[in-house]
């Protein structure tokens, strides 16, 4: 079920003015859409529960928070920082192609996932490639749009991505970047969208809970605005209304770092809140969901 259809688009619109962190979350009756209210979670039915953090929202047993949207499709910009298309250029055997795009009028689109079947929610595993040995997370702002060029409220979002199959060559793009829970959103959905800049800060945490990188940055160094990545984005092309686009990532770890399964990633905007994820292998979860079928 996709929580944003046409009418829950034009329902955030006209509560618009008031800004509200809407969350999804489920209990023992089912599936329930809410907001926070004073730190606690209220669900629409009333069910009020109070998270185990009022950072990542993690709820106690039986409640699980889920996905803030289910996005029909979910797209990125990429090199839209200058820290991004610097450590693009560093890792590629293909070089010119980020400096050009960093410059150019047109931005970097693609498309990471669609339908929802690579994309968790918070406190869910995300993945790391079995055939890949450098892998990052990339903690970006995520816009949730109408589908008419709107924008109805913003979320976290995390590119996970590999850098040495990029970095081989850049048309190995979607394998860098799709696959098995290569992307995350949450904890809420911000609604409606400040115009303020975000500050971004990322964390990652290994086994023992050792911080191995800290970073943090602002969307008010990003060489485009949301806006023109709208534009672009839905120039002939019809992106259906409760899409995401993840507007590109200012933090990169450096080039001795790689993302492992064990670590746990922390991406924290003050005003959404903290979006924290496990990681595992890819393989692990297509296993597991085989097994099911
Ligand atoms: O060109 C590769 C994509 C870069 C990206 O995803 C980003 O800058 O966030
Ligand atoms: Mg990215």
């Amino acid at each position: 079920m996709l929580l944003l259809d046409r009418g829950d688009v034009r329902r955030l619109r006209r509560e618009g003015g008031l800004l509200t962190r809407h969350v999804r979350f489920r209990g023992p009756t089912g599936v329930e859409t809410g907001v926070v209210v004073d730190g606690t979670v209220v669900g629409d039915g009333g069910t009020r529960v109070e998270p185990l953090d009022r950072a990542t929202l993690a709820l106690p047993d039986p409640y699980e928070l889920l996905l803030p949207i289910e996005p029909p499709e979910v797209w990125c910009a990429g090199v839209t920082y200058e820290r991004s298309r610097d450590a693009r250029v560093e890792e590629s055997a293909v070089r010119d192609v980020y400096t050009l795009v960093y410059d150019a009028d047109r931005p970097e689109l693609f498309l990471k996932d669609a339908s929802c079947r690579r994309t968790v929610g918070p406190g869910s595993p995300i993945a790391v490639r079995s055939d890949s040995s450098w892998n990052v997370p990339e903690p970006e702002i995520a816009l949730v749009l109408d589908g008419e060029g709107g924008v109805v409220g913003v979320t976290i979002g995390n590119d996970v991505s590999s850098r040495d199959i990029e970095g081989a060559n850049p048309l190995y793009l979607p394998q860098a970047k799709v696959y098995a829970a290569a992307c995350a959103l949450g904890p809420a959905l911000l609604s409606p969208a400040p115009d303020e800049p975000f500050d971004i800060r990322m964390r990652i945490l290994d086994q023992t809970g050792r911080e191995v990188f800290s970073g943090e940055t602002s969307t008010s160094r990003m060489k485009r605005s949301f806006g023109e990545l709208v534009e672009f984005l839905l120039r002939d092309n019809p992106v259906p209304p409760g899409s995401v686009l993840l507007t590109g990532t200012g933090l990169v770890p450096p080039d001795d770092f790689t993302l492992e399964p064990g670590h746990v990633v922390e991406i924290e905007v003050p005003g959404i809140g903290t979006l924290a994820n496990p990681v595992v292998l890819a393989t692990s979860l297509l296993e597991r969901s085989t097994a099911h079928v």
